[in-house]
Parts: structure tokens; C-alpha cells; sequence
């Protein structure tokens, strides 16, 4: 092991082992939109490309937490640490049959075959990271043209980035030529109100394209206050009101890079009722849309 990674392994927190029950019971069907599988390095090897070495966190953990939070179906999303090979996101789609689908990352030179068999396993989107202590930066062109490719599967596109990058990026978002989920409402700076010209300019382009979605995750993530996540509800209840068919949710488990605090995945569930106020809505949000989306 090298140095880096034993760094790394020391600043990485585990997912917390036993979360509680919630008290909000999904609707029948409900969907975790954004979650990840982390090897096991024995079976699925860490890239030598990763900016941090997570805990093992296997397919059979996250199935089972999927049951115990009454939840139904999982959207497994590739995470950096895996870099371009999809294949502990692959063997989780395998496993789950019709319960999961998957949003792959690919490398540039990418083959027909290999998009091929990753839309046999289940993908059906390719994720674009800019969150620069993840990954090294690739050049929009080279994103443009994996678009372009992956349109033709019918699959979307997934864009990860931080708040400060929105407005230098508004302009590469709106080429491209698919739907385009956001991760994490873009990461809005929660110290700021909801009303500052920030986030109005991440409402501004949902409300001009209507291509774009949001994920109303990680108030563990986005959180500067920490449990229950006051300061993060209003600007998911925000999208969750103002596009209510355009957003997914999702645990975000096994919660990669988190230092502050580990949370407890009950009360990420039991933080929905309060972004998504009507059964109109949650049906909606956890169901409807991430249906459409990638079951349809
Ligand atoms: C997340 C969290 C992060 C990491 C990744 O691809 C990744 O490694 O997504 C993060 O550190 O913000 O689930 O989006």
C-alpha cells in the first residue's frame, strides 16, 4: 500500500453500521437515485487515477440497506475512485436483475462494444465529474463528443460539479443534447440564502432548459449546521416546489470523502417529507421521475 493511500484510508470515515429505522415510510416503488458501490478491493481493484481510497462497501450492503429504509430500486452511480472501470458497478447491476440501473463513467476512447455491454447491464448514463479534488479535468470537447455517442443509446448524462464552477459552465451545459442530471443541486454554498444570485442562477437555467434536472441530495454533504439539515431543506424544497417532475433523491451511501460527521442513512429518508411536502410530490420525486428516467 502506498503512502498516498494510507493517507488517504485515514481521512475517510465508514458509513455508519447500523442506521435507524426512519419514520417516513417511502412510497411503494421508491427509488435511491445516487448511491455507490466500492469493491471490494480483493474482487474490484481501486484505480491507480483515484484522489482517495474509500472503505470497502460492497452490492450486498447496499441491497440490503435499500430494504431496510424501505426503499426499492437502487441507480448505482460509478464513483471517481473506480475511474474508468465499470466493472463492481456492472456485477452490482447483474446482481440486482430489474432493481437497479447504473450511470457508468467512460474514457474517451470508449468502444461501440464496450457502451454496448454497459447498456446490456444496465446503464443508462454516463456521469461528467469537474469537482476538481476528484478528478483531473477533461476537456469539454472530448465531453461533447462522448454525448453525442451516448445519445444515440438513448442514455442522459450526469454532471457533478461545485457552485463556484456553475456559471463558467452554463454554457457547455446547455450543448448538450440529452437530458442532463445535476448531482446535488450543484452544491449550493448553504450560507448563503437560497435567494442570492448563486443559487437564482442555478434555478434560472432549470427554468430556461427544460433538459436539466436536479438531484436534491446531500444535506450531509451540503451541510454546515449538520443533523437534521435546517440549512440545506430550503434549497431542496425549492427545486422540489419550482420543477417537481425534473428531480431524483437519493443516500448518496456509502458517502464517500465525508470528514465532518458519518450520517445515519434513517435520517437522510426522514429529511424527504420535509423537501418534498405532498404525497403528490414524493410520489413524484421518488418514484415517477426516476422511473421515467431509467426504467422506461
Ligand atoms: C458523491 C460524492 C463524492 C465523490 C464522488 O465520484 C466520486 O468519487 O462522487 C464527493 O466526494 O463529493 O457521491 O457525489
Amino acid at each position: 500500500m502506498t503512502q498516498k493511500t494510507q493517507i488517504m484510508d485515514a481521512e475517510w470515515m465508514e458509513f455508519h453500521p447500523s442506521p435507524r429505522k426512519p419514520e417516513f415510510q417511502p412510497p411503494k416503488g421508491a427509488v435511491d437515485a445516487h448511491c455507490h458501490v466500492f469493491g471490494p478491493a480483493a474482487d474490484f481493484p481501486y484505480a491507480d487515477m483515484r484522489k482517495y481510497t474509500p472503505c470497502d462497501a460492497g452490492k450486498k450492503q447496499l441491497f440490503a440497506l435499500r430494504d431496510h429504509l424501505g426503499l426499492s430500486r437502487n441507480v448505482i452511480v460509478q464513483a471517481s475512485c473506480h475511474g474508468y472501470d465499470n466493472a463492481a458497478l456492472v456485477d452490482a447491476l447483474e446482481c440486482a436483475g430489474d432493481l437497479a440501473r447504473g450511470v457508468a463513467v467512460v474514457s474517451p476512447d470508449v468502444t461501440d462494444a464496450e457502451l454496448g455491454a454497459l447498456d446490456r447491464a444496465g446503464v443508462r448514463a454516463v456521469r461528467f465529474n469537474f469537482v476538481k479534488r476528484l478528478v483531473d479535468a477533461t476537456p469539454q470537447h472530448v465531453f461533447l463528443d462522448i454525448a453525442k455517442r451516448v445519445k444515440k443509446l438513448g442514455w442522459h448524462i450526469v454532471v457533478y460539479f461545485e457552485a463556484a464552477d456553475l456559471h463558467d459552465l452554463v454554457p457547455f451545459l446547455k450543448q448538450l443534447p440529452t437530458t442532463v442530471v445535476v448531482d446535488h443541486m450543484g452544491r449550493p454554498d448553504v450560507s448563503k440564502p437560497v435567494e442570492h444570485a448563486d443559487f437564482q442562477e442555478f434555478i434560472m437555467l432549470m427554468a430556461t432548459s427544460e433538459n436539466i434536472w436536479a438531484k436534491v441530495t446531500c444535506p450531509e454533504r451540503l451541510t454546515i449546521a449538520g443533523p437534521p439539515y435546517d440549512d440545506v431543506i430550503p434549497f431542496a424544497r425549492t427545486l422540489v416546489d419550482l420543477f417537481p417532475t425534473r428531480v431524483l433523491w437519493g443516500t448518496d451511501w456509502p458517502h464517500p470523502n465525508m470528514k465532518s460527521h458519518m450520517p445515519d442513512d434513517g435520517n437522510l429518508v426522514d429529511v424527504i417529507p420535509r423537501i418534498a411536502t405532498t404525497v403528490e410530490k414524493q410520489q413524484a420525486l421518488l418514484v415517477d421521475n426516476p422511473m421515467r428516467l431509467y426504467w422506461s
